[in-house]
């Protein structure tokens, strides 16, 4: 359909690329609810229907309004069938009942606790729900069981790292990091990324960018930064994973294998060692550090910023240097700054703070 002089209309992108979503939720009600669909066709691996109701929230969470009846949702994309069904439950009786039966389903239960431990995914979570086990001390008194470091870590540290991360925490440790950073070369640049860039007031961990302008240099940040850390006995948990870029590589289409920078993933300790806090640190070479846009996120914003430069703009997009190509001439369209990317795509700038798609 096309919008006409009297319709009036707002026409809301079925990409979150071209919305503005602050860290406002006026639909959480429903927001919320769809996560919970969206966790458990995780859980199952079936991909269509979870990849609908997660574009389905972002949607409702771009609104600057309150979803009060489906009369006014017709304009809206990537709302389907099912989608609706749910909303209108919600919205005639205050709460859905596919989603209560989800969550008082045991395997959904025991697959969420599972899975809030850092290090263990959907596939860990399921082989030990399939061996029958239900809680954390079936788990940890299991004999059949070997922890990774990683799970053992998460384990050891599972009170502190499930608490949110408060904004002052953030900046805390933004200052050790810095210190830590500065410490090795004086020109080197620390900048916040992931959701506290975007306005975040808590987080599940803190995310840096950590680079400097003398190239190949940056490869040897982390390491020194973690040896640091680990000298000032703050250093909990690492997990080092050295760059792997290789410049003669095509971009890459999917999201997750996105990037091949050094990063590492720790747990530090704050506040004098009361509290265990998670931190992801990415290093990635000088000229690609004023895209920081791959780690700002969120998930969502980032999954249709290269949806739409497939499907849209025939381009592939990725944080390589030179980061969108146009798929059928063999040419790199060059990009400095985030703002060059949004060009380069056709979109309007959006600010990191209306990122929280
Ligand atoms: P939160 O921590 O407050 O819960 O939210 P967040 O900051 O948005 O989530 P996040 O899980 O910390 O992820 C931040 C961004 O970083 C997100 O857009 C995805 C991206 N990201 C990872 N891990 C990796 C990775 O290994 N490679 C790449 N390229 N990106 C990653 O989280
Ligand atoms: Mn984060
Ligand atoms: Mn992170």
């Amino acid at each position: 359909t096309f919008p006409t002089a009297a319709t009036h209309v707002v026409t809301v992108s079925q990409y979150a690329c071209q919305r503005r979503t602050t860290t406002e939720n006026k639909n959480k009600i429903f927001t919320d609810a769809f996560e919970v669909l969206v966790d458990n066709y995780d859980f199952n691996e079936v991909t269509g229907p979870s990849l609908a109701f997660s574009r389905a929230a972002s949607v409702l969470k771009s609104l600057p309004w309150t979803v009060q009846s489906l009369d006014t949702t017709h304009n809206l994309p990537c709302l389907g069938e099912h989608t609706k069904a749910v909303m209108e439950e919600i919205l005639r009786y205050g709460r859905s009942f596919e989603v209560e039966k989800i969550l008082a389903d045991e395997r959904y239960q025991t697959l969420k606790l599972f899975t809030s431990v850092f290090g263990v995914g959907p596939k860990t979570a399921e082989k030990w729900y399939r061996r029958g086990l239900r809680s954390f001390s079936h788990v940890l008194t299991d004999p059949s069981i070997h922890l990774n470091r990683m799970q053992r870590s998460g384990f050891l540290h599972y009170g502190d790292i499930s608490r949110a991360v408060s904004k002052a925490e953030a900046r805390a440790l933004g200052n050790i990091i810095d210190e830590a950073a500065h410490a090795i070369t004086p020109d080197a640049v620390l900048a916040l990324t992931g959701g506290f860039r975007r306005g975040k007031e808590f987080g599940h961990d803190v995310d840096f960018i950590v680079t400097t302008p003398e190239l190949g240099k940056e490869e040897s940040l982390l390491p020194i930064i973690i040896d640091r850390l680990k000298q000032q006995g703050i250093l909990l948990f690492s997990d080092y994973h050295p760059s792997t870029f290789d410049a003669t590589r095509p971009p890459s289409r999917s999201f997750e294998a996105m990037d091949h920078f050094a990063k590492c993933f720790l747990i530090l300790r704050l506040d004098g060692g009361w509290r265990a806090v998670r931190v992801d640190l990415v290093s990635p070479p000088w000229i690609v550090s004023p895209l920081p846009s791959g780690w700002t996120g969120s998930r969502q914003f980032e999954r249709d910023l290269r949806r739409l430069a497939r499907l849209e703009r025939r381009m592939l997009l990725d944080t390589t240097p030179c980061s969108t190509k146009p798929r059928y001439r063999k040419e790199f369209l060059a990009a400095v700054t985030e703002k060059d990317i949004f060009a380069h795509l056709g979109l309007e700038y959006i600010e990191p703070w209306q990122r929280n798609a």
